[in-house]
């Protein structure tokens, strides 16, 4: 999974990069055409488990790419070149700035204000793809082909909602729309967790003014949007620190859990997906997929031959197998299962499946 970070200028984008990562990337000011990409692996108590058990020679962590895009320009804007940089990622994080820096003589706080900058250069950029792919077509239509003209309607109708100052995300996407969507890599139907970059000495998030940082923003987004506290600057020291430290440290703080953790939290709830684990003394590994996932598409992950030629899954499920000890245990119990075709993958979801190419 790969995740792009947005924000106006001293947002505190690069500073959460490092927070989430553990990096080291400048922050000290403008630096110019620098991208930084960071990869970690998802904590997840659930494999230490499974590890513990199956002792395997292989362990692969569900990992995600952190992209903190370069500047194209010392603007407020995101500009073109990031956006470029953007069109890759699976969901943004957009950091909005909740405190005040002196240093960089800023004193306003306005989340709202950020909100609106940016979720409006998002929607230019769509339009601007939609427009630049519509005048093409339209240059075609003449031949009278009905699948151009059709294509052409599709996207008038995106447009439509672009129009109306609403991301694609808004609303319920068709399939015909989805693939166009696909192939302008369009912006606005990703999903957007928002990290309110809170001051140090608003932690652990509770004074007023964080309260109202957020509140803001789930006041403008409505309830169903997802936003987190942190503070980016607390969290790139941090990940610095050793883990007696850096839980020491946390506990002085008041915070109950990472800003990493949080966000891998929030970000698998925004994005509704669930983790399902292959196990076994060669590899204990980790998958995540969306939610109402089929059995096949699941294998599909591990390798497309085994979708293809799909027979069945063999599965039971962490929660069962710790409860129980053992998967003798669980087969005694009757809780070790064969599925189909149509079967939905459930979050601990522990898969063989059996296929023949
Ligand atoms: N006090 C305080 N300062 C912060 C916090 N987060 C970032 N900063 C400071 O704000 C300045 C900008 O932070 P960056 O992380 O470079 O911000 P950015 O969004 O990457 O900035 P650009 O890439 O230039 O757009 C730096 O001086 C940071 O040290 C925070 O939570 N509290
Ligand atoms: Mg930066």
């Amino acid at each position: 999974m790969k995740l792009g970070i947005i924000g106006t200028k001293y947002s505190g984008k690069t500073s959460l990069f490092n927070g989430l990562t553990g990096s080291n990337a400048d922050t000290s000011g403008y630096q110019k055409g620098k991208v930084n990409i960071g990869v970690i692996k998802v904590p997840d108590e659930r494999m230490e488990r499974l590890i513990a058990m199956y002792q395997p020679k292989k362990i692969t962590y569900t990992s995600i790419e952190f992209v903190d895009p370069a500047n194209s320009s010392d603007s407020d804007e995101i500009g073109s070149q990031r956006l470029g940089q953007l069109r890759e990622v699976d969901a943004f994080v957009h950091v909005i700035r909740c405190f005040e820096n002196s240093a960089l003589g800023i004193s306003n706080i306005d989340p709202s204000e950020e909100l609106e900058s940016i979720n409006l250069e998002l929607i230019l950029a769509d339009m601007d793809s939609i427009q630049r792919k519509k005048e093409r077509l339209e240059k075609q239509v003449k031949s009278g082909d009905a699948k151009i003209k059709e294509q052409v309607r599709i996207l008038q109708g995106l447009k439509e909602t672009l129009d109306n100052n609403l991301p694609l995300r808004s609303r319920k996407i068709t399939f015909e729309e989805q693939a166009i969507i696909d192939e302008l890599q369009l912006l606005t139907n990703k999903q957007v967790l928002y990290a309110a970059n809170i001051a140090e000495q608003d932690l652990p998030g509770d004074t007023a003014r964080s309260l109202s940082g957020v509140e803001t923003i789930s006041g403008i987004l409505g309830e169903n949007a997802s936003v987190i506290a942190v503070c980016a600057k607390i969290e790139a020291e941090l990940v610095e620190l050793e883990e007696d430290e850096r839980r020491e440290y946390m506990q002085e703080l008041g915070i109950q859990s990472s800003g990493l953790n949080k966000l891998i939290n929030t970000c698998y709830n925004m994005l509704d997906l669930v983790t399902f684990f292959t196990c076994g003394p060669k590899e204990v590994k980790a998958y995540p997929v969306p939610r109402h996932t089929k059995a096949p598409h699941a294998a599909g992950k591990i390798h497309s031959d085994i979708e293809r030629g799909f027979i069945r899954a063999e599965v039971m499920n962490y929660k069962d197998l710790i409860a129980l000890g053992s998967e003798a245990a669980v087969k005694e119990k009757g809780l070790f299962r064969v599925e189909g075709k149509e079967y939905e993958v459930q979050d601990g979801d522990m898969f063989c499946f059996r296929f023949n190419v």
